[in-house]
């Protein structure tokens, strides 16, 4: 699966390589949604047809329907898709307890390692100019920010915008500018979480427009990383969009991002940088089903965020670049449905007797080869040999995810003191992180 990523990262690499020699690498442009589910786009099938220039973007550029994200879970999918390998080689997994999702709140003391190489660090190294925009999620300590990982400018947060919190037991996320935080959700940057309203995804739109303005006129390769959040719970959206969509406030979210992409693209042309610059957009993992109409939809598959089922991993995905990226190909999906004891969050360990799917005549995984049939039996050594051998030569990470400390929090970031927000956190006390699903 994760597969995909890492060839998103090649291309990446041998884009800047293969033209590192001509007068203009080419820019590139990574739009990540949060938690926005594969089935929430016109183009894959979303009835009410609210995005129109994601919809646009389709039609101009390719859909890559079976795009798999590494993880149904923000950070480790972030962390997989800034470094190009798996969340058990780059640290971003837990071992605290048996394939239990691992992420990072505002305690955990871990984030992404040094001796990661990111996609910004390479692009850096080749004379880019890296601006990230939202969500970071790699970790909240200042060791662990975007400019300590190959980014030259961060306006966003190191974590989700959960909250308001009172700043004795838990401090409000800060937002940064850079190296400096310049306030905080909830105190300066308002969600209105009885209203939805929030002008976060305008700030992220016109950063993304002033940093496309600034770069285009330098001439400088630029790579712009536009990790916006509005599908999130606490989902919200600014005044014009309350209300809009057909779908309530999640909708109303969608509406907004799909705007905002139609902004940037329509940014890239107006700057006459457009046939240079590689667009993608995706969702670091699936919709959250269990937040029901605070969520998203995942189409016709299975689950959604939080499992491994199709609906968890496999991401809305589109790749834009006039004159170089021919428009690209349908979608074939159905109606998916539950299965008894496989459409559950109840945690069971199916490692001894795995499930399998046949994905060719069952895309959806909605119907499990029974163990007991003559299938299943001569496809399972095969499979199982295989697994065995890549264990073998798996070099896992150190887990990053494991510690918890409340001390970690977001007391008082870099900048705090311009603000008179340095608030005093409790002492050192790491425990083992207990993670809910
Ligand atoms: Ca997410």
């Amino acid at each position: 699966m994760a597969d995909v990523k890492v060839l998103v990262l090649l291309m990446f690499t041998l884009s800047v390589t293969c033209i590192r020699a001509k007068e203009k690498p080419p820019n590139f442009v990574i739009m990540l949604m949060d938690d926005m589910g594969w089935g929430d786009l016109g183009v894959f099938g979303e009835p009410n047809k609210e995005t129109p220039y994601l919809d646009k973007m389709a039609q101009e550029g390719m859909v890559l329907p079976n795009f798999y994200s590494a993880n149904p879970l923000c950070s480790p999918s972030r962390a997989a898709l800034m470094s190009g390998r798996l969340p058990i080689r780059n640290g971003f997994y837990t071992t605290n307890d048996h394939a239990r999702n691992a992420y990072t709140p505002q305690v955990i003391m871990g984030g992404i390692p040094d001796e990661e190489i990111l996609l910004p660090e390479i692009l850096k190294d080749a004379g880019y100019r890296n601006k990230i925009i939202g969500k970071w999620h790699l970790g909240q300590q200042p060791q662990y920010h975007p400019l300590k990982h190959g980014f030259d400018e961060w306006f966003g947060a190191p974590n989700c915008h959960f909250g308001p919190y009172n700043n004795k037991n838990t401090p409000n996320i800060p937002v940064y500018k850079n190296a400096e935080m310049v306030g905080r959700y909830y105190q300066d940057f308002v969600i209105d979480k009885q209203t939805g309203e929030s002008n976060l995804t305008q700030m992220y739109i016109q950063e993304a427009l002033t940093f496309l303005e600034a770069e285009a006129s330098s001439g400088s390769p630029f790579f712009l990383y536009w990790a916006v959040d509005a599908t999130h719970e606490p989902l919200y959206a600014s005044k014009p969009f309350l209300g809009k969509s057909h779908r309530g406030l999640y909708g109303d979210a969608v509406m907004e991002l799909d705007f905002g992409v139609g902004q940037i693209l329509n940014k890239l042309m107006a700057l006459g940088v457009a046939e240079n610059t590689f667009v993608f957009f995706s969702s670091d993992n699936g919709a959250a089903t269990y937040a029901k109409t605070h969520g998203g939809s995942n189409g016709p598959f299975l689950c959604g965020k939080e499992t491994t089922f199709e609906g968890g991993m496999r991401e809305p995905a589109i790749a834009w670049w006039p004159n170089r990226i021919k428009p690209g190909q349908g979608i074939d999906f159905c109606p998916g449905e539950s299965i008894a004891n496989v459409t559950t969050h109840d945690q069971v360990n199916n490692t001894a007797q795995p499930l399998l799917f046949h994905v060719g005549r069952d895309p959806g995984e909605k119907y499990f080869i029974r163990p007991h049939t003559s299938e299943y039996k001569q496809n399972i050594g095969g499979i199982l040999s295989v697994v065995e051998d890549h264990k073998k030569h798996l070099v896992p990470g150190k887990p990053q995810l494991n510690w918890c400390d409340n001390s970690v929090m977001n007391w008082s970031p870099p900048g705090c003191e311009k603000l008179g927000q340095c608030y005093k956190g409790p002492p050192s006390n790491p425990q083992k992180c207990v993670w809910p699903h």
